[in-house]
């Protein structure tokens, strides 16, 4: 069995919970902040059999989409020099979807 972590935008959350659950997959969503944007963000855990990971990488991929997003970045992110407390600008890809796949032990239902 596989762990699937997978951040993904508010946005393409509640669509792709419900494709997944369609399709038989069996998810957890948790409310989560990306550190660089501070913006909310959603991660899903999904314990997944090997033979489907694909089928739920590939769900994941088709739903969610990335989008470019303008936010302020401290100087220092924006290549300027430390010390300076003025931010800055910057464009940003967000998403489809971050995702962390883990090898799982035990999978225990007590
Ligand atoms: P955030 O940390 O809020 O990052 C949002 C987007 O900002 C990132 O999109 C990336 O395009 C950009 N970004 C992040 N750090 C940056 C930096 N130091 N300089 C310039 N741009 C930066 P994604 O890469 O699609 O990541 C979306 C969300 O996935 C992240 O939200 C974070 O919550 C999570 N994430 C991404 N990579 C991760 C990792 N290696 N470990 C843990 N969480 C991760």
């Amino acid at each position: 069995m596989k762990l699937i972590i997978a951040i993904v935008q508010d946005e393409d959350s509640s669509k792709l919970v419900s494709k997944l659950m369609q399709d038989g997959f069996s998810v957890t969503k948790l409310a989560t902040t990306g550190g660089f944007l501070k913006a909310g963000n959603t991660t899903l855990l999904l314990g997944v059999e090997e033979e489907r990971m694909q089928d739920a990488i590939h769900l994941i991929e088709t739903v969610c989409k990335s989008r470019k997003q303008i936010t302020s970045a401290p100087a220092a992110l924006a290549g300027m020099a430390h010390g300076e407390y003025t931010t800055y600008p910057v464009e940003v890809t967000v998403g489809g979807a971050t995702m962390f796949i883990l090898s799982i032990e035990q999978f225990l239902k007590v």
